[in-house]
């Protein structure tokens, strides 16, 4: 039998995914919103290109739970995005409200689902849908590392004219302005960043601005659009970690997922690299980090503390 894929939020990310996991023959697709129409008027649209493109899956949209219930995976991308001079920040009361529903509405539903959460501000928001649903820890994860690294990756190797297969990154942390390119663990056609630098093939300079752009790659796109924000990437990325959930692939991909005790941290959610499986999060991986990366780390995790604080002021029922 055919794997069922739910999306909650059929909006621009949600629509993407929805092409995206089609084309692959991934799973059937039910778009789900509280907007019913944009998520049948979707379901269609790309059912209707299947001649086209020759898969063969069922696409549906609707606004009723028991049209998901069983799911395998849930990806969820409900919730309001970024405006031009916003911060991701700003969108933690309008989305905490909307991520309470959708808890609400998938508990019951698909309790054995892998969930995939997209929604900003992306640690807080998987952390509370976490404490709202109850489902199991290493069930719900959250997509934010991948995009962040995919964005720092594409940029180098623009600048080094390498092709990005041959680089390898990780931007962990919070998915927000304290992310943390890891430097140490980043990789070019086998050979460490640093050496680079010390052989002249990319300044200390550009390096800084290159890990500056990526903290704000997501702003750059906000900008240009001026209504909305990025969604054909961080939809790949989404569809990356539903795959080696499906296809039990074993992948280790950057994910914000909750610390136990790893790298020192526990009860928090944060990007860290993680296997993905048929059980889920399946390990944590402790990756060995420089003494400014482990200080940068626990920068980015005190701002996701902070943030989830504030969280707990909005709704007591968090703490
Ligand atoms: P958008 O195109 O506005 O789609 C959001 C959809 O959610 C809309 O169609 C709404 O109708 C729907 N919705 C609102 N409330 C509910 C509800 N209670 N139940 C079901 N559906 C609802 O936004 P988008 O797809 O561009 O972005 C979605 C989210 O992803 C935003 O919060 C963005 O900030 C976030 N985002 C995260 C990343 C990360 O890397 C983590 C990247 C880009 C965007």
């Amino acid at each position: 039998m055919r794997k069922k894929i739910t999306l909650i939020g059929a909006g621009q990310i949600g629509g993407t995914l929805a092409h995206l996991i089609a084309l692959k023959e991934l799973a059937d697709v039910v778009l789900f919103d509280v907007a019913a129409g944009i998520a049948k008027g979707k379901a269609l649209d790309i059912a209707q290109s299947s001649p086209v493109n020759g898969f063969n899956v069922n696409l549906s949209g609707t606004d009723n739970y028991e049209d998901t219930k069983n799911s395998d995976v849930i990806i969820i991308t409900a919730g309001v995005p970024r405006k031009p001079g916003m911060t991701r920040d700003d969108l933690l009361g309008i989305n905490l409200k909307i991520i309470k529903q959708v808890a609400q509405g998938i508990k019951n539903t698909s309790p054995n689902a892998f969930v995939i959460c997209i929604t900003n501000p992306l640690d807080v928001i998987v952390m509370a849908l976490q404490k709202y649903s109850g489902l199991s820890k290493n069930k719900i994860v959250g997509m934010a590392g991948i995009l962040d690294s995919s964005r720092f990756i594409y940029f180098l190797s623009q600048e080094l004219k390498v092709p990005v297969q041959k680089i390898k990154s990780f931007v962990l942390g919070g998915h927000g302005d304290s992310m943390v390119a890891m430097l140490g663990s980043t990789e070019i056609e086998g050979k460490k960043i640093q050496e680079f630098v010390k052989e002249g093939k990319i300044s200390k300079e550009k390096l800084d601005q290159i890990v500056e752009r990526t903290k704000k790659g997501g702003a750059e796109i906000v900008k240009f659009l001026e209504k909305g924000s990025a969604f054909y990437a961080p939809a790949a990325s989404g569809v990356e970690m539903a795959e080696s959930y499906l296809k039990d692939l074993k992948k280790q991909l950057p994910c914000a997922a909750h610390l136990n005790g790893e790298y020192g941290f526990k009860d928090i959610y944060a990007g860290v690299p993680v296997i993905i499986g048929n059980k889920g999060v399946e390990k944590i991986v402790e990756l060995n980090l420089s003494d400014e990366e482990k200080k940068n780390f626990s920068l980015s995790i005190k701002s996701v503390e902070d943030l989830f604080n504030a969280a707990k002021k909005i709704d007591s029922s968090l703490a």
